[in-house]
């Protein structure tokens, strides 16, 4: 099996050489699913893998625009339209300075699988651009927008492709990049998710992806006779995921006691909670991409450059991006008693600390973990296409009946008998649906 596994990847990097995270993504995916790969000659036949790991289309653009000092830069837009088989292409827009098209490819692949977990009409895509909005002015993210949607408006709508946000789009991106496109198209339609409350979007999106994530959490600890009342959790981040994640354990009488940045952690002993969470919205609004003024704030600690996964914790939820928790951390947060790690960042750990972790303790990707933003963002799809607003209380049921299922998915794919494997679980829920899907509809 680790021979035909290796021939395929390797023949997938001699064509894709360099993109390093596709690769890290491929190789878990289809580690998980070959058994069942092997198992179905139509699958072979009808070379179902082969075609899944060659996005659709892959959309690459300038997007030029003026600085406040009046001087012109230069970014690339990227849109990967990666899967269409169970709907139009879905998925969110990263704008930040690590983006490549090997990040958005994996994330692009990993969407394919997420959505097709969350049971709703979605096709797996994603975008971004490699502009950093850290230190820009709200102006410059408007002109940014336009410029990045001037050119994606083309390619996208609300039957074909549907962007949302992710790191470094928020609510205000979201914005800009809607008024543009209902601008040059005259067209006012659900072609973008996470819009504000008053014109288009969904109660509850902004938080669906920590609350889901949450909600996720619970039913793994429900098999395991646990509750989230009483535990101590490390989260990383601090934005839209780790703030919507941290309210929710909050609520749920959990206490969180790190948060995190590109500078370093925050170990508050006395809880992220109260104020201190609506706190976070300020810091992610300030633009500045830093945690340590949350110490001075709130007299916690501050330790730079480092990760949360020192401390000792019941659970660990990664919310931050992609390999940020690796093999070291892994070992550390074990030894210290960290017995759940629920991986909310898109592959959050590398997969040497996620093999790791499925062995010596309970862990869930990111797929599963995190789904519940994406499975919101088409409940906003579907309120948009009936013209209504469903409330708050209708989104957050659908969301914990979306959250159960996944869950139910990954055990009735991942139980060994002993114990959940939440990879393999996920990975061959997600696939199953997407195969039978392709198959279905022909060589495409
Ligand atoms: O990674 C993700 O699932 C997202 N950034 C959300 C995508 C979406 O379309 O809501």
């Amino acid at each position: 099996m680790k021979t035909d596994i290796n021939d395929f990847m390797e023949s997938l990097k001699a064509r894709t050489p360099g993109e390093r995270e596709f690769h890290q993504a491929v190789q878990e995916v289809v580690e998980s699913i070959w058994d069942v790969y092997k198992q179905n000659p139509r699958y072979q036949k009808a070379k179902i893998l082969e075609r899944m790991v060659e996005p659709e289309r892959v959309i690459m653009f300038r997007v030029p625009w003026i600085d406040d000092r009046g001087e012109v830069q230069i970014n690339r837009g990227y849109r990967v339209e990666f899967n269409s088989a169970l709907g139009p292409y879905k998925g969110g827009l990263r704008f930040h300075s690590t983006v490549t098209l090997s990040v958005l490819k994996f994330l692009g692949f990993e969407q394919t699988f997420k959505n097709s977990l969350t049971t709703l009409p979605m096709g797996g895509g994603k975008g971004g651009s490699d502009f950093s909005p850290k230190g820009k002015s709200d102006n410059e993210i408007m002109r940014f927008c336009q410029s990045f949607m001037t050119e994606l408006a083309r390619h996208i709508g609300p039957n074909t492709d549907v962007p949302a946000g992710d790191i470094g789009v928020g609510g205000r991106e979201i914005g800009y990049l809607f008024g543009q496109y209902k601008r040059l198209r005259n067209e006012f339609t659900g072609v973008l998710t996470g819009k504000g409350l008053g014109w288009g979007g969904s109660l509850i999106r902004p938080e669906a992806t920590g609350y889901g994530a949450v909600y996720f959490v619970q039913h793994m600890l429900d098999r395991l006779g646990k509750d989230i009342a009483g535990q101590t959790v490390a989260v990383s981040g601090f934005g839209n995921v780790a703030w919507g994640a941290i309210s929710k354990i909050n609520e749920l009488g959990g206490k969180v006691v790190t948060i995190s940045g590109p500078d370093g952690y925050i170990y508050d002993e006395n809880g992220v909670s109260g104020e201190k969470v609506d706190y976070l919205l300020e810091l992610r609004a300030s633009n500045n991409d830093i945690v340590q003024p949350y110490a001075e704030q709130f007299g916690a600690q501050f330790i730079p450059d480092k990760k949360p996964w020192e401390r000792p914790v019941d659970i660990a939820m990664p919310c931050a991006t992609e390999n940020e928790l690796n093999i070291d951390d892994a070992k550390q947060l074990v030894k210290n008693g960290c017995f759940l790690v629920a991986e909310v960042s898109n592959m959050g750990c590398t997969s040497e600390a996620a093999e790791y972790l499925t062995e010596a303790i309970h862990y869930a990707p990111g797929k599963a973990v995190n789904a519940g933003g994406v499975a919101v963002s088409g409940l906003e799809m579907s309120q948009n296409s009936m013209r209504m607003n469903w409330p708050k209380e209708e989104v957050d049921h659908r969301l914990h009946i979306i959250m159960h299922d996944i869950h139910e998915t990954c055990v009735k794919y991942g139980f060994n008998g002993a114990k959940v494997n939440y990879v393999v679980g996920a990975n061959v829920g997600g696939f199953v649906k997407v195969a039978d899907a392709m198959l279905a509809q022909g060589v495409v």
